[in-house]
């Protein structure tokens, strides 16, 4: 038994996120979308095939050890079918297809009793993603992408269990009005010929495609996590709930850390720095006097000296906050905060500060409204207070 994760996706409404990196790499609870999906596969399966293209050096560059994985290059045509078709000269003849955007919890055990099966989860708002009908053999019988009127709530979980066939199919369909070969095409074909079972997933399962979900995975996955403090702690530093303090990282004095919280190694926290709950800081960051920060994930090397709040925000490598520095994560009016993903006004969450690429620095007493995105390599001057999106590489002042 094969596996092949589709890693190639530009992941557009993940900007700026995804400027410098692709989607599977970015972070959840400290690690890679990506390593997630593997530690589920690892030990199911002989090989692993990850289909790369965007930014496709970063991800053999973070993934180049393990002795399964070999990386396949997508060609010019855009699609996950087209992702797929990449791992055809290779693959066993039983195999499990996994977007690489996607975490779950369950098992994939009985979805691999199957010759075809694909995974489902019931959701409230089918609308927005693949829907699938099933009969009471939950053989899947119709499916139907982005319906207005979904027929059922049990949507395309993004993991598939296939045999060689399907690329007869993925050879047959043409290419799709938003120009790509897209696997769901190939899975109608399937459906028409062949038993494809419906295995619902019970667990915790989430697509990482926009901001706000990365927070939201981010914080399921830290309720999992249990205390391991190798870092250096001095004085009266105060920790509660669970925590992870990796070796190399040091909480310096009269800091509050409460968890679930991992702090990776290299970070420095404090003297009289307040981490608050479901916060990631990775490797090398620096949060210092009296700044705080809450549901959060800093990426590598990020500085936030002192004086600073950020909440319910990420923010990419290399930034640097000047002091008092201050992200508002909720509306007046209690409203979901409303981002731009792809030209379009989207309802997000009711707490949602900034959405931060790499590279950026702010001068003093800069403030970000709910919802902001910053682009990579801008610099933001003192005294700014950014209330609508920033490309990257713009300097902003006053
Ligand atoms: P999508 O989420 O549809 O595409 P994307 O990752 O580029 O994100 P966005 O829509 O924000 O631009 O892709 C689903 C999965 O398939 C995802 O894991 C990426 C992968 N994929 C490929 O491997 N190759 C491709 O050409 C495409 C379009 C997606």
């Amino acid at each position: 038994m094969d596996a092949v994760i589709l890693a190639a996706g530009k992941g557009e409404r993940l900007r700026p996120l995804t400027e410098n990196r692709p989607k599977p790499l970015l972070p959840i609870a400290g690690k890679p979308i990506l390593e997630h999906i593997i530690e589920k596969i690892y030990d199911k399966v002989d090989n692993i095939y990850v289909v790369v293209k965007y930014k496709r050096e970063k991800i053999i560059e973070h993934f180049n050890n393990y002795d399964k994985i070999v990386f396949l290059n997508q060609g010019d045509l855009e699609g996950t079918g087209e992702a797929l078709l990449t791992a055809e000269n290779y693959i066993s003849d039983e195999f499990i297809v996994i977007n690489g955007d996607i975490v779950f919890e369950d098992s994939l055990d009985e979805i691999l009793n199957y010759d075809y099966a694909i995974a489902v989860k019931k959701v409230n708002n089918p609308e927005n993603f693949g829907v699938f009908l099933v009969d009471e053999k939950n053989n899947i019988i119709d499916l139907e992408e982005k319906p207005k009127f979904p027929k059922s709530n049990l949507i395309n979980a993004g993991i598939y269990k296939l045999k060689r066939d399907i690329f007869k199919y993925l050879k047959e369909i043409p290419i799709s009005e938003r120009g790509e070969k897209e696997l769901t095409d190939a899975i109608k074909l399937l459906i028409k010929e062949k038993e494809v079972k419906a295995i619902e997933l019970k667990g915790y399962w989430n697509d990482i495609g926009y901001p706000w979900s990365l927070l939201e995975a981010n914080k399921y996955f830290l309720d999992k996590i249990e205390t391991k403090i190798d870092g250096e702690i001095e004085e009266n530093v105060v920790i509660k709930g669970k925590v992870i303090i990796e070796k190399g990282a040091k909480i310096r004095a009269n800091s509050v850390i409460e968890g679930p919280a991992i702090i990776k190694s290299g970070a420095i926290v404090g003297p009289l720095a307040y981490i608050r709950p479901y916060t990631v800081l990775m490797e090398n960051t620096f949060v210092g006097n009296s700044s705080e920060v809450k549901g959060s994930i800093i990426m590598r090397n990020t500085k936030i000296p002192h004086l600073s709040y950020v909440g319910d925000s990420i923010i990419g490598e290399n930034c640097n906050f000047g002091c008092n520095t201050i992200t508002a994560n909720l509306r007046f009016d209690n409203k979901p905060v409303k981002v731009n993903i792809k030209g379009k006004r989207v309802e997000s969450v009711r707490k949602l500060g900034v959405i931060m690429g790499d590279n950026v620095k702010t001068g003093v007493q800069v403030s970000f409204m709910p919802g902001v995105k910053v682009g990579s390599n801008c610099w933001i001057g003192a005294n700014c207070l950014i209330d609508r999106d920033v490309e990257k590489n713009s300097f902003i002042y006053k």
